[in-house]
């Protein structure tokens, strides 16, 4: 395996003007005729010609319509080098490959009964020798014949120009697409779909042809991602002046994918669980997620697909710029406070661990193996918090321009990230030298804010620092976007809120007149990816959650005093210490809250979840899992006991009575019924099962059903059991409903989740070449019940590692992933981190593909 590295780009040697690809599918076997116009690159290096290429037969090079000797050219296991070319030419490719048996997700495959492709990153070279790479871009035309029974819907990206009957028996469809594109942004589709279609007008006028296809009967299931469709290009419009740009755009839903969903132009192909929502089988999570994913995709359309990566480097270029708009366009569309908690969420439980961790990398890597390893949660979130922060720095509106003008520059081209920063310079003003080092170190960087407060002056003194990361052990001062305010402790303003710019490694801030106490709400709904800490007092956080004017600012009050007091109970049941009680402040403040409920109703429910285990993880040096988790039920079951009145007095106001309707007020309901429920439930109050049971059996949809199941995964017995039989046989032909039942399966805390886990695996009707499937169960068990998969005999990691390697063989980009589930054992209590890193050594004994090898050295590193 080859490390490639950021700093030794050279421009292509060759560019391609235009392809033709003609796709003859046969039973078994799919013959892919490739016709490049080709022309010398000035710009390029001299030399031989790499076409990227494996995984295929290859059956005929030509030039000009000449073919070429096999001594006139080398074939390796990865690349077709050409050498001795005229400056211009028509290249002739024809290979041949099986999608039938190509269980990589990559390239083209069979999903149930669906050819697909998956090119991005590098999966057009499993379909031809062609340069691999997001520089080259060209333009398409595809035909594609296939059995006409068999494969009646046949599409491909762009304009579909002419259909018909070829041979008996068979027929074929052309598509052109008029936009250059690079050839992760292929796509094509042939199978026998159900399809339900809509049309979109755009602002100027023109009509656009929109369909979502899926296998038959699952129709009424994508209705909510079409109507997705419709409010994201309408918002693209409204928001950035951006019409589409083809005369239609399909989505269609596949079973297996291996990640959420894929942008080709016009043609985006998603896994099913990022389409189908239906009340009766998704869960209002499940209905923002499609929505969001489907509006994603679509932003791709300009971020992304007319203007690209010029490298697999600039990755972020695209996903940090698209999140961002995915993650406005949620905030749009949904309560605003809650939405940019569940952002804010994200980024503390998922991306500082990873900063924290053996894979640490920045935001623009420098160096990579796989890039598909790269797809990462800080190329793609702290990626969108870095565009964020200039967002802010720049105003809303100023940032809006920038966008445009980076748009038009770089129109139709592949760029990098510095061409975006520039960009940002050029239309905001913003001076952005300083801010650059957060695209090129990683880490998380720590800020400190400490308070004098004398004679009615108010001095805050700022200070940032950030610990080395794998291969970066220096790290620069950081230009570092602080929100801040000061309320009085009867929670009015006494400094609006503003942006203050720590760019040095101290900073002071005076503020007069401000009469005392003053209470410092600071790094307001997370205005930079850093960890803070505070000199606040508890009398402080019990006053910024009841006042603060920012509800993400309220939830994060109450985050902290959770965290104190969780904080205390783990330090108390690892020196085997009695627990502390939940503490005046803490006790105060939920029972304000209790009292008085927010409207918002989605925000009550935020308020009352504590720091997940991830989150109270990261306030320790190494991880102690069971008295983490202990700790986290412990506190849960003094809320639960200590306030059973109030929460039964919640649930009851919230218990479900109309029907279902997905919108802001009916989720937030939902929410806080499903939480208040689980409270009552973990601390075994009376009669709780059989109010589980009710809500069950009444249930019109998913998200009620799943708040009685999850409610009863703190209650063994006969309840649970039969509920659970009944969801198994109702939602048997639903796999993704059968993924939320895997996922309870090994998560109830009083079972033996790695023998239930082995079990389910080795059941004969458990499909593990099906990523979603893998993901529920091994996820579920990993992420979903820690304490259970940490078990001191080692026989959580044994599991882990056997489906690892069986995995590799046939889903390297799967495999990779599960394996960076053990890689930062160094991060855990020596209990734990040593069995981790036994498994890792254990799959570094064997043979590995590229994607895992790499991945489990960043963990023995
Ligand atoms: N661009 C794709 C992700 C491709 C992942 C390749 N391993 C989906 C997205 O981010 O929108
Ligand atoms: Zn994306």
């Amino acid at each position: 395996p080859q490390r490639q590295y950021r700093l030794d780009y050279r421009p292509p040697a060759y560019l391609v003007d235009t392809v033709a690809l003609d796709f003859d599918i046969q039973e078994n076997n799919t013959q892919v005729t490739a016709q490049l116009a080709v022309a010398r690159n000035v710009a390029g290096p001299a030399g031989p010609w790499r076409l990227d290429g494996r995984g295929m037969r290859l059956v005929r090079v030509a030039i000009d319509g000449a073919d070429l000797a096999h001594d006139a050219y080398e074939l390796t296991d990865t690349a077709l080098w050409l050498d001795n070319l005229p400056s211009v030419f028509e290249l002739t490719i024809v290979t041949e490959l099986d999608p039938e048996t190509n269980l990589s997700l990559e390239g083209l495959y069979r999903s149930g009964a669906i050819l697909c492709t998956q090119c991005e990153a590098t999966g057009f070279s499993r379909i031809t020798y062609f340069p691999d790479r997001p520089d080259v871009m060209a333009r398409f035309t595809t035909r594609i014949e296939a059995d006409a029974a068999r494969y009646p819907v046949l599409l491909s990206n762009g304009n579909c120009t002419q259909a018909g009957m070829a041979q008996p028996g068979r027929h074929y469809a052309i598509y052109e697409d008029p936009f250059a594109k690079p050839c992760y942004l292929f796509a094509l589709v042939a199978g026998d779909l159900g399809v339900i279609r809509d049309t979109y007008t755009t602002a100027s006028g023109r009509e656009v042809a929109l369909a979502v296809f899926t296998e038959h009967g699952n129709e009424p299931q994508c209705h909510h991602a079409l109507d997705a469709l419709k409010k994201a290009m309408a918002w693209d419009e409204a928001t950035y002046d951006l019409e589409y740009d083809l005369d239609q755009f399909f989505i269609v839903a596949v079973g297996s994918f291996n990640m959420g969903a894929m942008e080709n132009k016009g043609l985006n192909i998603f896994n099913t669980a990022c389409v189908f929502a239906h009340p009766e089988t998704a869960t209002d999570g499940d209905f923002a997620r499609v929505r969001d994913v489907v509006a994603h995709e679509y932003f791709h359309n300009y971020t992304g697909n007319r203007v690209t990566c010029r490298d697999w480097f600039q990755l972020s270029l695209k996903e940090g710029l698209t999140v961002y708009r995915e993650h406005q366009f949620a905030i749009d569309h949904g309560s605003p406070g809650v939405t940019r908690i569940e952002q804010v969420r994200m980024i503390r439980d998922i991306q500082f661990p990873e900063d924290g961790g053996p894979r640490a990398h920045p935001v623009r890597p420098d160096s990579y193996i796989e890039m598909n390893n790269f797809y990462t949660i800080t190329v793609y979130e702290k990626g969108a918090e870095l565009i964020r922060m200039i967002a802010q720095m720049a105003g809303r509106e100023a940032f809006t321009d920038a966008v445009k003008h980076y748009l038009h520059k770089h129109d139709g081209q592949a760029v990098t990230i510095e061409d975006f920063v520039v960009a940002m310079e050029e239309t905001t003003g913003l001076d952005l030298a300083q801010f650059r080092h957060w695209y090129s170190h990683a880490g998380t960087p720590r800020v400190a804010i400490s308070q004098q407060h004398e004679n009615n002056t108010l001095t805050l003194t700022l200070s940032q620092s950030t610990p080395a990361t794998p291969g970066q052990p220096n790290k620069p001062v950081f230009d570092i976007p602080i929100s801040l305010a000061v309320f009085d402790t009867a929670g009015s303003q006494q400094v609006p809120p503003q942006l203050v710019r720590l760019n040095h490694a101290r900073k002071k801030i005076v503020y007069k007149d401000v009469p005392e106490p003053a209470v410092v709400s600071a790094l307001r709904g997370l205005s930079a990816p850093v960890k803070l800490t505070q000199d606040t007092t508890e009398r402080d956080l019990v006053c910024l959650m009841a006042h603060d004017s920012d509800p993400v600012s309220r939830w994060d009050a109450a985050q902290s005093l959770y965290m104190t007091h969780l904080l205390a109970c783990v330090d108390a049941i690892r020196a085997d210490h009695a627990l502390p009680g939940l503490g005046d402040g803490l006790s105060q403040a939920i029972t304000r809250l209790l009292a008085d409920w927010p409207a918002d109703r989605a925000l009550l429910a935020e308020m009352l979840t504590l720091p997940s285990t991830i989150q109270i993880g990261e306030a320790f040096e190494r991880i102690d899992v069971a008295a983490i988790d202990g700790a986290r039920r412990a506190v849960r079951q003094q809320i639960g006991s200590r306030f059973e009145e109030e929460l039964t007095a919640l649930a009851t106001a919230h218990a479900p009575r109309s029907t279902y309707v997905f919108d802001q007020d009916a989720a937030g309901r939902r929410a806080v019924f499903a939480l208040a429920l689980g409270y009552l439930a973990e601390t075994g109050v009376e009669g709780i099962e059989a109010w589980c049971r009710t809500v069950y059996d009444e249930a019109d949809n998913m998200t009620d059903r799943m708040a009685a199941l999850g409610a009863l995964q703190y209650c063994p017995g006969a309840t649970r059991d039969r509920l659970l039989g009944d969801f198994a046989r109702r939602f048997a032909n639903e796999p993704l409903v059968m993924d939320k039942w895997l996922r309870l399966q090994v998560s109830a805390p009083d079972i033996d989740a790695v023998a239930q886990a082995r079990a389910l695996l080795q059941d004969p009707a458990f499909d593990f070449t099906n990523p979603n499937r893998l993901r529920a169960l091994l996820g579920g068990l990993v992420r979903g019940n820690a304490p259970a998969f940490h078990r001191a005999d080692g026989a959580g990691y044994a599991l882990l590692v056997d489906e690892i390697l069986r995995i590799d063989a046939f889903n390297p980009q799967m495999a990779a992933a599960l394996a960076g589930l053990i890689a930062p054992w160094q991060r855990y209590d020596a209990r734990y981190g040593q069995g981790m890193r036994a498994g890792l050594s254990r799959l570094d004994g064997a043979e590995l593909s590229d994607n895992t090898r790499e991945i489990v050295a960043s963990g023995l590193a």
